[in-house]
């Protein structure tokens, strides 16, 4: 029994218990001997498929719960956790909306760890590229199996004692689609089995996969964990910060978390199964894991196509994936905002699923002037983590401050009176989220769950460049593309305690997430061409060049739909809308860009302009960093590549 505070709660949780409660029914010798003592108030650990019941057994005898509950997926069992949740005061209503929560985690968990996220294998070198002597890696962090293990043994022994054990069979893409895969996750928290619901298709329908198919999965442990000085505030989140270690071992698909219950490092189905070991299983199976939405783009001839595109951290790729295109006549339709996963068909066509069934957005900066989509999608069935409440039981953060009046008395993300238009400090965390189900988005695609997948013409590469890279461009080829997307760089704040910014390298925008060796990535995508002769055409945009007096140059949101439509008539071999630089081809500046109708003069000559300084400048800087990060494991081809740029700049 765990340690209760008040009668009422310790009452409500027995109540609970004996409602649900299902002792073992039949003899397993093996597995009971394991778990005697342990009830299993949800679901039968008999009817489970032999390889889940002994990952299960595992882990019990280490974690050493009070109880198992097996999650079916059904709304009764999501009501019943949110009561439960309410009661622990881990969540509270927003009675301003339908079914919506807020959860308040403890403030130093309130992250992605990156520096505490590691993959495991036998050698460094399969995990991060072997970098220039007395230059630290920045592509990943490795450790070895036995670090792992020690890592495991100094954290989980017993660290469920008195919770609840949540196993959540999870899929990720569409139950039994042949892009799709499966997850398991064990965990102590009852917010990440409601956020998983969200995020993942979670439950019975899984595991009936799973026992029919006799299938693999990939198996997720996860642990809030408890402090070794025991839980000292904030016990309504428990957490262990100082000891938080998020561990991936792609070589038995196994995913080990401990110490946060915050979103990447939790909800294990997201960056660690769907991006690191994804990743790894794509290049096993041929297939691509990536950190890309999805959207649909109909023209205004009816012609439909859809694209991918990647973006680093605050580049707005939610907004873009749920736009409502300016240009008339054109209609976007989002399929997913953060992850592709796209595998070439026998007809050698790229097809993409989004393997999510949730977005778990940044709430500050998001509203019906950037998004009116997510707004649309927000107010029924979501969980708000760390944004601030109104009076009236609503959301507020950065960036709604025309929907509050000033002197208004909010709650902050500390739950402390936050004053509109006097308190200093921000009133929603700047990492604060929304998790709101895809299917409520109004520009969902029909074809967002399509088990198998949506036909991709375009890949977008993209970043924040205030300086030199021009709106738009094409690579020449698939290879010249894989070179475009090795060196991403994006406009990024160096660090919270000085604001400066800097242009930090994010190839592919997967620098937190490769689950291998970035040069063997590489090889990877690389490889892609020979399984077709009909690769999608790959671009790079830059919605954030400024002029010299530091203004955009182009007015972003529904207009980038006039860059998609310059993008579809290269896709549809259109020669007459652009001119070959150095870089790639760029739109002509007499008929590429259609600019009917916009309000703004857009200065073409600079944000078309591709300035040889600048991009020698730029080549100089890529090239150290292939060396310095990737060295020997750059592929030639990606060499060759900034030789050929090298050469095309200076010839030109
Ligand atoms: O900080 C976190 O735990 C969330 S990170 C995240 C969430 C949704 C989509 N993308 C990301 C990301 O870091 O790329
Ligand atoms: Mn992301």
């Amino acid at each position: 029994m765990p340690d209760f505070e008040k009668k009422s709660e310790e009452r409500e949780y027995t109540r609970n218990v004996g409602q649900f409660a299902k002792k073992l029914t039949q003899p397993n010798v093996g597995l009971y001997n394991h778990l005697r003592g342990i009830s299993v108030v949800n679901g039968n650990l008999v009817n489970l498929p032999t390889n889940l019941r002994e990952f299960i057994e595992e882990n019990v005898s280490l974690c050493q719960p009070e109880s198992i509950h097996i999650c079916d997926g059904s709304e009764q069992e999501n009501a019943q956790l949110l009561r439960l949740m309410q009661k622990n005061g881990t969540i509270e209503p927003l009675p301003k909306y339908e079914n919506c929560w807020l959860a308040r985690t403890n403030p130093a968990d309130v992250a992605r760890v990156e520096g505490k996220t590691f993959i495991c294998t036998q050698t460094r070198n399969k995990t991060i590229p072997t970098t220039k002597d007395g230059i630290k890696g920045t592509l990943g962090n490795w450790i070895s199996p036995n670090d792992m293990q020690e890592a495991i043994n100094s954290r989980f022994p017993r660290c469920m004692k008195g919770r609840t054990m949540y196993v959540i069979p999870f899929s990720m893409g569409p139950v039994g689609s042949p892009l799709s895969k499966i997850g398991v996750q064990l965990t102590d928290s009852a917010y990440v089995v409601a956020s998983m619901g969200i995020m993942t298709r979670m439950g019975n329908a899984v595991l009936e996969t799973l026992n029919n198919n006799n299938e693999e999965f990939v198996k997720c442990l996860h642990s809030v964990g408890t402090p070794l000085n025991g839980i000292k505030s904030h016990p309504h989140w428990p957490c262990d910060p100082e000891r938080t270690i998020i561990l991936h071992r792609p070589k038995t698909n196994e995913i080990v978390s401990y110490g946060s219950g915050y979103g990447g490092n939790s909800l294990l189905g997201k960056k660690c199964f769907a991006l690191r070991i994804g990743s790894t299983i794509a290049k096993r199976e041929g297939w691509l894991a990536e950190h890309m939405l999805i959207l649909g783009i109909t023209n205004p001839q009816g012609q439909k196509k859809y694209i991918v595109a990647a973006f680093p951290s605050a580049c707005g790729k939610t907004n873009l994936a749920m736009m409502n295109a300016t240009l008339p006549g054109y209609k976007i339709e989002c399929v997913g905002d953060d992850i592709a996963w796209m595998k070439f068909d026998k007809n050698g066509q790229l097809r993409a699923i989004n393997p999510e069934n949730g977005f778990f957005g940044v709430a500050p900066g998001t509203s019906y002037k950037t998004n009116p989509n997510a707004m649309e999608t927000i107010f029924k069935n979501t969980i708000f983590t760390n944004v601030a409440k109104t009076p009236d039981g609503g959301i507020y953060w950065e960036g709604l401050e025309d929907e509050v009046p000033n002197g208004t008395v909010l709650k902050d993300w500390h739950n402390n009176d936050w004053v509109k238009g006097e308190t200093k400090t921000p009133a929603a965390h700047p990492n604060s989220r929304f998790c709101a189900p895809a299917k409520q988005c109004p520009i969902i695609d029909p074809q967002w769950e399509s088990p198998e997948g949506v036909p991709i013409s375009a890949i977008l590469f993209g970043g924040r460049r205030p300086k030199g890279v021009p709106l738009v461009y094409e690579a020449l080829d698939w290879d010249h593309g894989v070179f475009v997307g090795a060196s991403m760089r994006s406009e990024a704040t160096a660090a919270a305690e000085h604001q400066s910014k800097v242009i930090m390298h994010d190839p592919f925008a997967m620098r937190p997430f490769f689950g291998y060796n970035f040069g063997h990535y590489l090889s990877h995508w690389l490889s892609m061409k020979e399984k077709s002769n009909n690769l999608p055409k790959i671009f790079h945009v830059n919605w954030f060049r400024k002029d010299n007096a530091g203004k955009f140059l182009w007015p972003g949101f529904g207009e980038n739909s006039r860059v998609l439509d310059w993008i579809l008539r290269r896709v549809n071999n259109d020669d007459s809308c652009a001119v070959k630089t150095p870089i790639g081809y760029v739109p002509n500046k007499t008929n590429g860009l259609n600019l009917d109708g916009l309000k703004e003069n857009i200065n073409l000559d600079e944000l078309l302009d591709v300035p040889r300084d600048f991009w020698l400048q730029e080549i100089e800087e890529i090239e150290k960093y292939f060396e310095e990060q990737i060295g020997t494991d750059l592929p030639n081809e990606i060499r060759a590549h900034v030789n050929n740029l090298k050469s095309r700049l200076i010839n030109n």
